[in-house]
């Protein structure tokens, strides 16, 4: 039987063919010869089986001729959730891999970030950002942008125009001793905080929203941890920030803020670990410290590219999820060089193996799991679970039409394979050659 929503309005698309996703129960959960429905608002409106069309046109009102077939080498998938990126970093992404984080920041990341005073500029890095995520897949994102409210805006407007569903943070940090003239005073951050919040609020794009965002614990003071943990909590806001992502930092955090029993008790006591926080990392966190990601609801993004061209460490993914924490993928752009989702997926699956190498009675992770995590499992990290991340009737059709034998693309096919296997192949050699449509909320935003 179809699973259907007949309450919602008229159907807009309609589309027949292979559809692969992941459900609670099962990581990956292939359709074949599917019909999906797409209503005027965005939404999927109903989800069964070819023969079931006759039936389906006659209780939403369209035609077998508006039905749009998939080819036998394409399918659906959801389009990806990039639980972390720096899109302001984008601009030296893919160069200055060679320093340990903290003098990695130091060296290149803060003066790059402080040039985002200049709107101009910000307006070019950050169209290019919005446009190459959408383009390889990422239908929603959870940017950090810079200290500067204006540039932050801007960003939140482009990814509007664009069509990307994204969460964007204007960066807060008033201690910074190494580049002296990229941080804020106290009150300011806290004031700009506040109109960023506000002026983002105030423009209602349909699928952008703000996130407090404390750049981590090193350059806030416990005041400004405070005053964002309250500001986030008023206004029912998202936070992200960064967590145990190197031994140095870990180290200078306990220095730092001796009265906590651990990093996570920093973020704890500021009121800053809630249902809707997203900390980067995590590679160093205790059984205990995942405890309480647990009990307070937070969530950790998985970020191997960065951990890796960083050096910062490799986090025991099986152990997140065997503490039952939320859990999603990032690229981390910069410290990670790609800005794609795919390259997220192939190093969470090379750390995994990392760690079956050093031990192993470690559980990999399979590929089928890491398309979860790189899907649904980003839309719970986020909170965004009841808009997207799978193809259930009712949420927002974010998908990617994969065309796994694209003419020019990376994948040769032999011959005509079976749905999973295509969906192997395009996790582990595709790019976005193969990914011919991207849709955000029903609407066609790649090809632009
Ligand atoms: N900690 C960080 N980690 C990272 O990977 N990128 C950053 O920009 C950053 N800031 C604090």
């Amino acid at each position: 039987m179809a699973d259907t929503d007949r309450s919602a309005c008229a159907i807009s698309r309609v589309y027949r063919g292979t559809f692969i996703h992941s459900t609670h129960k099962s990581a990956v959960q292939i359709l074949e010869d599917a019909l999906l429905g797409v209503n005027t608002e965005g939404k999927i409106a109903f989800i069964g089986k070819g023969e079931e069309l006759h039936k389906l046109t006659q209780t939403f009102g369209f035609s077998p001729a508006e039905v749009t077939q998939l080819t036998q080498n394409e399918f659906f998938m959801p389009g990806m959730v990039d639980t972390h990126i720096h899109a302001s970093q984008y601009s030296y992404a893919g160069t200055a891999l060679d320093l340990p984080l903290l003098q990695w920041l130091n060296t290149y990341t803060f003066p790059v970030e402080s040039r985002f005073k200049d709107l101009e500029f910000a307006n070019k890095i950050y169209t290019q950002i919005v446009k190459r995520t959408l383009r390889n897949g990422t239908t929603t994102a959870c940017y950090f942008a810079t200290i500067h409210t204006d540039a932050s805006l801007l960003l939140g407007q482009i990814a509007n125009d664009f069509g990307q569903r994204a969460l964007v943070g204007k960066v807060c940090m008033d201690r910074n001793n190494a580049v002296k003239h990229y941080k804020e005073a106290l009150q300011e951050s806290q004031e700009e905080t506040c109109r960023f919040i506000a002026e983002l609020l105030h423009k209602k794009y349909p699928l952008v929203k703000p996130v407090v965002t404390p750049r981590f614990a090193l350059s806030c003071t416990g005041a400004l941890l405070r005053q964002l943990g309250a500001i986030a909590k008023n206004n029912n806001l998202h936070i992200q920030s960064h967590i145990s992502e190197t031994v140095e930092e870990v180290k200078l955090v306990k220095e730092l803020f001796p009265e906590s029993d651990s990093y996570t008790d920093v973020y704890h006591k500021h009121n800053l670990l809630t249902e809707k926080t997203l900390m980067a990392h995590g590679c160093y966190l205790s059984d205990e410290e995942l405890d309480l990601f647990r009990e307070t609801g937070a969530s950790l993004s998985h970020c191997p590219g960065s951990n890796f061209s960083l050096c910062s460490g490799v986090l025991n993914v099986r152990n997140v999820l065997n503490h039952k924490v939320k859990l999603g993928l990032g690229t981390d752009v910069a410290g990670g060089y790609s800005a794609s989702m795919l390259d997220a997926v192939r190093r969470t699956l090379d750390a995994s193996k990392v760690l079956t190498i050093q031990d192993p009675e470690h559980d990999t992770l399979s590929f089928e799991e890491v398309f979860r995590l790189a899907t649904l499992g980003g839309s719970q990290a986020l909170s965004l679970e009841d808009q997207t991340g799978n193809f259930e009737v009712g949420k927002d059709f974010d998908a990617l039409r994969v065309n796994v034998a694209a003419p020019g693309g990376p994948i040769d096919l032999i011959q005509f394979e079976e749905p999973k296997i295509m969906l192997e192949k395009f996790l582990n050699l595709g790019d976005d050659r193969n990914i011919v449509e991207v849709f955000v909320a029903g609407r066609k935003v790649v090809p632009f």
